[in-house]
């Protein structure tokens, strides 16, 4: 298998530290939002929800991340769902919305040296002041923001290190040279900032045009880079990362896709960090890129999640460097196809990274793959430098056998070496060489085995603490649904679940005009959809339950299936997509605002049925498109009501 070469066609490579280094490492991460990507994790059974955290982030275990990176909600659609704001409105500020601070903290009690970093997708409405825009008040958002990391500070003694300006959209540059301004007269001199979160340019050439601009920012964090970068971007002299890549299906490919790009991203380049959107996939599959995470916890009633490939590509890397570590100038491609990277603490330790993916098993998401060619190959490396003495590596390999099947990941191997070792490699392999001796694959005993959401369901949202501020399993779409306490009700609805979006956000993608949370499965037909309903506004409110919900994510808009609305004009309406346009049925219902109704609708093959107050005050015969779909609660506009003793009943 290794060590002294034995074939005479050994390609020869040398790994030295002679004459200098190269960039110092910043650490391989995940991303939780951008949206709503961590939502079903949140409500994981015990003992299950640690150890999907565990894969994810404790050191020498699984994936042992170096980074973590968060959406800081903005209350707007961000592609699997909407994460709530720290402040819904101007003068609101609450520091314990949403999962993404408990998150962080889970994430900071396995590895204390994590590195956070935060950036927004969407804003809150209020602070574009009307307009669908975040740079008119440049002031008022940088506040906004340096608030969110303060009070990650306060609420949860949470260090953020870097912050991004507005995720793969456009950046001001006065707004970034404020948002300096503003980290530094708030005592976060230490935080740095990346731009722009897109591509490379025009970022690259405003840092060189702009001294000023370039004194502010400190990382240039390009999207999907392709593993390539640009001149303009090298002559900044700034850290280059890939601030979000992968996006691809974690199954081998998906993880072919991340072996390739985590090496490559650095020979071809120089990026010195690369942050998988996503970090976990933990939302309904047919959401928007389903499935897209390093690794699948989307059944929080099952307790099933998976430890997909992913996790064991990035844990060659992870667990056997770490940020501070520095890459040697002898990195490179293979003369077959492929590529080897290595990195030293400048105290004696060596890691090599050797990955041979193929073009057909390592594609991702985007940009599309150019052609290459890789054939098997032997590769003697020779060491040198520091690394002259080497005596011993610990070998770990995965090698992907995409031929029969039956790949073996992050496979536990020894080598003494001497001078220099040789490798006979495969095709679709990745090797790590490495003078770390803590590696180590971690496991547990399997999981639940995977089941469907539970064809009965109910929640009165009576919690009187709830750890988190949204209900298990409803998966807002547009606007935010949180837990809410009446204080003054005199009945039943003390605890309730409340829309609490007033007003159309800064978007990142396209909102729908009402807002909506969905809940259940997606494979249901045939199902009963039952809750009490409140309407708070006054003028033309309006509410609704609904079945066969065929879209969600930045799709929502187009989202078709059976809508029952009532309205505080005294009157309901059937329709059959979210925009309340493809009328059903209508007539009168007698419903007006501050006045708890239950509402319940029931769906059976091509029948429809609306009850109000347990009486049927619809009933409809038509051809039902789509067949299948969520559940789902919302609004007829952003508006603020109340929802109680929801459930549901699914054949
Ligand atoms: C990214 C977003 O930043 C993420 O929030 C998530 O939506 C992710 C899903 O793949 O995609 O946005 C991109 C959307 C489209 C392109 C690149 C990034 N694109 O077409 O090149």
């Amino acid at each position: 298998l290794l060590n002294s070469p034995r074939s005479s066609s050994a390609d020869t490579y040398v790994l030295s530290d002679d004459g200098g280094l190269g960039r110092d490492f910043d650490g391989i991460g995940g991303l939780s939002g951008g949206g709503a990507t961590s939502r079903l994790l949140v409500n994981y059974p015990e003992p299950h929800r640690s150890q999907i955290l565990d894969y994810l982030f404790k050191p020498n275990f699984g994936a042992s991340l170096h980074i973590l990176k968060v959406e800081i909600g903005g209350d707007g659609q961000t592609t699997d769902g909407t994460e709530p704001s720290h402040m819904h409105y101007e003068d609101d500020e609450n520091y314990f919305r949403g999962y993404e601070w408990w998150l962080m903290k889970e994430a900071k009690k396995r590895n204390p040296d994590i590195v956070l970093t935060a950036l927004p997708w969407s804003f809150p409405g209020w602070l574009g002041r009307g307009k669908d825009w975040p740079y008119d008040f440049p002031d008022v958002t940088a506040d906004y923001v340096v608030k969110w990391i303060l009070g990650a500070k306060k609420y949860h003694d949470l260090h953020i290190q870097y912050v991004g300006i507005w995720n793969e959209r456009d950046f001001d540059v006065k707004y970034i040279k404020l948002l300096r301004y503003t980290l530094d007269k708030s005592g976060l001199e230490e935080v740095r900032i990346i731009a722009s979160d897109n591509l490379w340019e025009p970022i690259a050439q405003s840092l060189l045009l702009d001294p000023e601009l370039s004194g502010a920012v400190d990382v240039i964090g390009a999207h999907y880079p392709g593993t390539k970068t640009v001149p303009q971007a090298l002559k900044t002299l700034k850290k280059l990362w890939a601030s979000e890549d992968y996006s691809t299906y974690n199954d081998a490919m998906g993880a072919g896709c991340w072996a390739r790009i985590l090496n490559q991203n650095y020979v071809n380049g120089q990026m010195t960090s690369t942050i998988s959107w996503n970090l976990v996939a933990s939302y309904y599959e047919e959401l928007p890129f389903g499935r897209c995470g390093l690794m699948t916890a989307q059944e929080p009633w099952s307790g099933n999640y998976v430890v997909s490939p992913p996790i064991w590509i990035t844990a060659h890397t992870t667990q056997f460097t770490q940020p501070g570590w520095t890459y040697l100038r002898t990195v490179g491609h293979l003369a077959n196809g492929g590529s080897y990277v290595a990195l030293t603490d400048g105290k004696g330790n060596l890691t090599v990274v050797i990955e041979t993916m193929t073009h057909d098993h390592s594609a991702c998401i985007r940009p599309p793959l150019p052609a290459f060619n890789l054939t098997s190959q032997t590769a003697t490396f020779n060491l040198r430098g520091s690394f002259a003495s080497v005596k011993e590596l610990q070998v770990w390999r995965s090698q992907f056998n995409f031929k029969t099947q039956k790949p073996s990941f992050f496979e536990k191997l020894t080598a003494l070496v001497n001078g220099s070792f040789t490798l006979d490699l495969a095709e679709d392999e990745v090797y790590t060489l490495t003078t770390v001796t803590t590696g180590r694959k971690g496991s547990y005993a399997d999981p639940p085995p995977p089941a469907r959401f539970p064809k009965a369901y109910k929640d009165n949202f009576d919690v009187q603490d709830p750890p988190f501020s949204e209900a298990p399993n409803f998966a807002d779409q547009t606007g935010v649904f949180e837990y809410f306490v009446n204080t003054t009700d005199p009945g039943p609805h003390v605890f309730t679940m409340r829309q609490v979006v007033t007003q159309r956000p800064v978007t990142w993608t396209a909102d729908a005009d009402q807002t909506i949370s969905v809940i259940g499965d997606y494979k249901w037909q045939n199902l009963s959809v039952t809750c009490d309903v409140f309407m708070e506004n006054l003028k033309n409110g309006g509410i609704f339950v609904a079945a066969r919900v065929s879209k969600g994510g930045q799709d929502v808009r187009r989202a078709k299936g059976v809508f029952f609305w009532v309205f505080v004009n005294g009157t309901y309406k059937v329709t059959s997509d979210i925009a309340g346009q493809a009328v059903l049925a209508e007539g009168k219902s007698g419903t007006e605002a501050f006045t708890w109704y239950t509402l319940s609708l029931t769906v059976e093959g091509q029948k429809a049925t609306g009850m109000l107050n347990g009486k049927v005050l619809w009933a409809k015969s038509v051809q039902l498109q789509p067949p299948n779909g969520w559940a789902a609660i919302g609004t007829a506009s952003f508006e603020l009501a109340q929802f109680d003793n929801f459930s549901v009943v699914a054949e």
